[in-house]
């Protein structure tokens, strides 16, 4: 007999801030139990699907009851019956039942937490690991982490204005090395945060998130730390991500908590001095998700230097990807699954961009759950980054800790690093 979906069951639980988000179990007719939560972001680019909240008095207001109800009953009464394996045509259902531009009738977050169940599902039922249900028999490279160690903007209460400064540990053998590295960079640069005096208090995605009196500090910490734990800046390059879509307002930058304000000019001549001088890898939306004319000229004066890194201003939607590829808009997209809200559309989105020579980095949100799914998608497209936070607090660390299993797994046909 055939299996197919038997039952589909939605649940509010929390995420690492304590807010509601869902979480789905898709039970099929052999009896296997696929299960997906969902993540949530902070600084959420105006183009992203929609995320159901309830607006009542629960969780001041950020319940997600209707978007759970949704799931368990127009959903599952759709779904059911259908074959788990079909994955394009399980995620185009729930689009059609949806019926909107962006999700907003049921709700990305329910929609999500099912597409990406069933996919859990399906591998399981074929007794495949989920990196190779979703890639086949090449997925084998395992990511190199951009691990934000210094949080600060939307994530953070101290008085950065970037939101992430991270580390890649470029030039690590493997994953399993890649990973050690970045712990102990991570606990250097605590220590020297107590040795100066500053907070070890943590932000959102686990980095440090003490009070510094520039970005230039915390850039100078970090390779401070880098060199201290016994690396050189050959084999660890530096990223952030500006998320300047945060301080965007009426054609200016204007950063809340430095008071500064840039014109688009001025910021792009801002990051080209930063990259010019310090080993910086990669910039995520140095401009914002409306300065389309912004990110030409970035991409025109940086773009074959160092990843431009498009959030908030692809959304993983794959029609602004496309935009921005015909106006030479950036050099590489961030993936989130929550952005756009259905499996099947993340990998379009990321086939899309491999095939125009831009980069796809997989990307966690700030308000994460336990779920590792990202970890073996990071493999099953081969993306070669993985940006998943700090090597602190569970949330971040289920992925990392889920990437040393696969690459236990895939031996030695395993390959780390951006190819
Ligand atoms: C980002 C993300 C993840 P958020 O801007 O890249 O680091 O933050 O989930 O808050 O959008
Ligand atoms: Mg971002």
């Amino acid at each position: 007999m055939n299996t197919v979906i038997k039952q589909i069951k939605a649940r509010e639980i929390l995420d690492s801030r304590g807010n509601p988000t869902v979480q789905a179990d898709v039970l099929l007719t052999d009896g296997t139990l696929g299960r997906a939560s969902v993540p949530s972001g902070a600084s959420t680019g105006a183009f992203e699907a929609h995320e159901l909240r309830d607006k009542d008095g629960r969780y001041m207001g950020k319940g997600v009851k209707t978007a759970v109800e949704n799931v368990n009953n127009i959903i599952s009464e759709s779904l059911c019956g259908l074959s788990p394996y079909c994955q394009i045509d399980i995620d185009a259902k729930m689009n059609e039942l949806d019926g909107s531009e962006n999700k907003s009738n049921l709700g990305a977050n329910g929609i999500l937490a099912v597409s990406l169940a069933n996919a859990d599902a399906a591998a399981k039922s074929l007794k495949l690991p989920l990196y190779k249900y979703l890639g086949g028999i090449y997925a084998h490279r395992l990511p190199t982490p951009m691990m934000n160690i210094l949080n600060g903007g939307a994530h953070a209460s101290n008085n950065v204005d970037i939101q992430e400064f991270m580390i890649m540990p470029v030039g690590a053998c493997c994953f399993q090395e890649a990973l050690r590295w970045c712990s102990e960079i991570y606990h250097t640069l605590g220590n020297i945060l107590k040795s100066k005096g500053k907070s070890v208090a943590i932000g959102d995605e686990g980095g440090f998130a003490p009070d510094l009196s520039s970005d230039r500090e915390a850039v100078e910490l970090i390779i401070e730390a880098v060199e201290k734990a016994g690396f050189s800046m050959n084999d660890v390059k530096l990223a952030m991500d500006i998320a300047s879509s945060e301080w965007y307002s009426n054609g200016e930058y204007i950063l809340p908590k430095g008071k500064k304000t840039f014109t688009t000019d001025k910021l792009i001549d801002y990051i080209k001095e930063l990259v010019t001088d310090y080993p910086i890898f990669s910039v995520e939306d140095p401009l914002s998700e409306y300065d389309w004319a912004g990110w030409q000229k970035i991409t025109e004066t940086l773009g074959d230097r160092v990843q431009l890194v498009g959030d908030d201003l692809f959304v993983t939607n794959r029609e602004r990807l496309e935009k921005g590829i015909e106006m030479q808009a950036g050099n590489s997209v961030l993936i989130k699954i929550n952005q756009i809200g259905t499996l099947t559309e993340t990998m379009d989105t990321i086939q899309k961009a491999h095939n125009a020579g831009y980069t796809a980095v997989i990307s966690h949100r700030s308000g994460e759950t336990e779920d590792v799914f990202i970890a073996d998608l990071a493999v099953a497209v081969n993306s070669g980054q993985i940006k998943t936070g700090a090597p602190a607090r569970s949330d971040r660390t289920a992925k990392y800790n889920r990437l040393l299993q696969i690459e236990e797994e895939l031996n030695r046909s395993a390959e780390y690093g951006i190819d």
